[in-house]
């Protein structure tokens, strides 16, 4: 397979492939009509300091160690117990247990372009985007909508990779992050994600502390606040609206992704835990939550054969969660804190990204 604007289909994109088998099946009780009886509950500082006027830095950002980490803009989560998955959405966000996580911080927002700059400036890091390997030339893959009359329906036929697409090119060379200092950073891979929250002294966050915190404080409802999708006719979430994936409509105020802090935070006050960029975990991927621990679970190992196609002893896919701004009603509803999908760890995208925690 040539790498040069090939078409998905290269080994890279394997995993978004994958994936996509696994969300491309509607999901009953999640479709984007769903209203159920509860009231919306939009809680939490809304984001008159972020947005278009955020530099996307937070105060006091720089690097920190293992034995004193940086602590800018972190949110402080009491610990607690909550109703972690669903029985309503897809199948491998089964079964609903209950879980009990340990006090944490977790990143008010999604890490920006500012700050992993700040990050590259301090120490010279390459991402694996940006690095030549045995397999091609550095790139990434990148969302592309099929052309009108084309063959829309071919399998994940919006991927592309990019050769020279990374965090600094995020459509690829030409293109910039100029003006983008508050968006989030994206084309970071699981290590590129692991090496920013080393810097800082910090994690990344299980999923269990991830879907935690994505509810904020709202237990076994649909979505982040509340069961009503759009409350009040409101855009909750930088998603697609429109048919996907030919065309977003914008009805949110955006295509592709959008400075942090655009929607309301949660009742946690964080922002974009749904939608924008999906989000890396700790956890290493399996189809369901069957068996899982209870009590601070990390998943650590895989279970292989478990995803399809998975017969590559070297693969390794890692939870992603939140889903990103192209999530749509019509194909893929998982702009909610119990959706998940894996995630190659070597694979980066335009549209995946992550936050940190703190763990003490
Ligand atoms: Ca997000």
């Amino acid at each position: 397979m040539a790498w040069a604007s090939s078409r998905a289909g290269a080994a890279g994109i394997l995993a978004l492939l994958l994936a996509r088998a696994i969300a491309a099946e509607p999901a009953a009780g999640v479709s984007g009509q769903v209203a159920a009886a509860t009231s919306p509950a939009v809680t939490g500082p809304q984001s008159a300091a972020l947005c278009n006027d955020y530099r996307g830095l937070p105060e006091g950002f720089g690097p920190g160690r293992a034995g004193r980490p940086n602590r800018a803009g972190l949110v402080r989560l009491a610990g607690g117990t909550f109703m972690m998955g669903s029985n309503q959405g897809y199948r491998e966000e089964r079964e609903v247990h209950r879980v009990s996580v340990a006090g944490f911080s977790i990143d008010r927002h999604e890490v920006t372009n500012a700050q992993f700059a700040t990050f590259v400036h301090a120490t010279g890091y390459l991402t694996v985007a940006e690095r030549r390997s045995t397999s091609g030339p550095p790139g990434s893959a990148v969302f592309v909508p099929p052309k009108a009359g084309g063959p829309a329906d071919a399998a994940y036929c919006w991927w592309v990779w990019v050769p020279g697409a990374d965090w600094r090119h995020p459509l690829g060379p030409g293109s910039s992050i100029a003006g983008k200092d508050n968006h989030p950073v994206v084309h970071v891979a699981y290590e590129d994600a692991k090496a920013y929250a080393d810097w800082l002294g910090r994690s990344l966050p299980t999923e269990a502390q991830w879907e935690y915190a994505a509810r904020g404080g709202l237990d076994g409802t649909a979505y982040a606040w509340g069961n009503v999708p759009h409350p009040n006719g409101r855009e909750m979430a930088n998603i697609w609206q429109g048919r996907f994936p030919q065309s977003d409509s914008k009805a949110d105020g955006h295509a592709g992704t959008a400075p942090v802090g655009c929607f309301p935070a949660n009742g946690h006050g964080l922002y974009d835990m749904i939608g924008n960029v999906w989000e890396w975990t700790e956890d290493v991927y399996r189809p369901s939550h069957i068996a899982a621990p209870a009590v601070n679970p990390l998943i650590a190992t895989r279970e292989p054969g478990s995803i399809p196609g998975d017969g590559n002893a070297a693969y390794m896919a890692r939870v992603i969660k939140g889903g990103s701004f192209l999530c749509a009603p019509d194909f893929c509803v998982r702009y909610r804190p119990a959706s998940r999908q894996p995630q190659e760890v070597s694979v980066s995208t335009i549209h995946v990204g992550f936050r940190t925690v703190l763990n003490r």
